[in-house]
């Protein structure tokens, strides 16, 4: 292939990657664990758009369980993850149904 052809494709190829809707799919991912029967972090503030994904660390089962019921996970085992996806601003509280007493608060900005 002709070299004055090949170099602007693969400019304009490059160009393409660093568009900025590249920069739009690189939206948060947040983890937070269930550990020793507390989510931590406990209180998180993250971006509209974020995907935030909880992973039980415990070898008891443990749930997240939004408290207006927005979103709920099944009993997660060991190493088991749930993920929610914020797609408006606001405070989103959650507990583990299983042990009422692990609460955890997601702000979304
Ligand atoms: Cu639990």
């Amino acid at each position: 292939m002709n070299l004055k052809f090949l170099i602007p494709t693969l400019i304009l190829a490059l160009a393409a990657g660093l568009a900025p809707d590249g920069a739009v799919k690189a939206a948060q991912t947040i983890n937070i664990s269930a550990q020793n029967f507390m989510f931590s972090p406990a209180t998180i503030t993250v971006k509209t758009g974020a995907t935030v994904t909880w992973v039980n660390h415990d070898e008891e089962p443990h749930t997240i369980f939004s408290d207006v019921g927005l979103f709920r996970s099944s009993a997660l085992d060991t190493n088991e993850r749930f993920s929610y996806t914020f797609d408006k601003p606001g405070t989103y509280h959650y507990i583990c149904t299983i042990h009422p007493r692990m609460t955890g608060t997601i702000i979304v900005e």
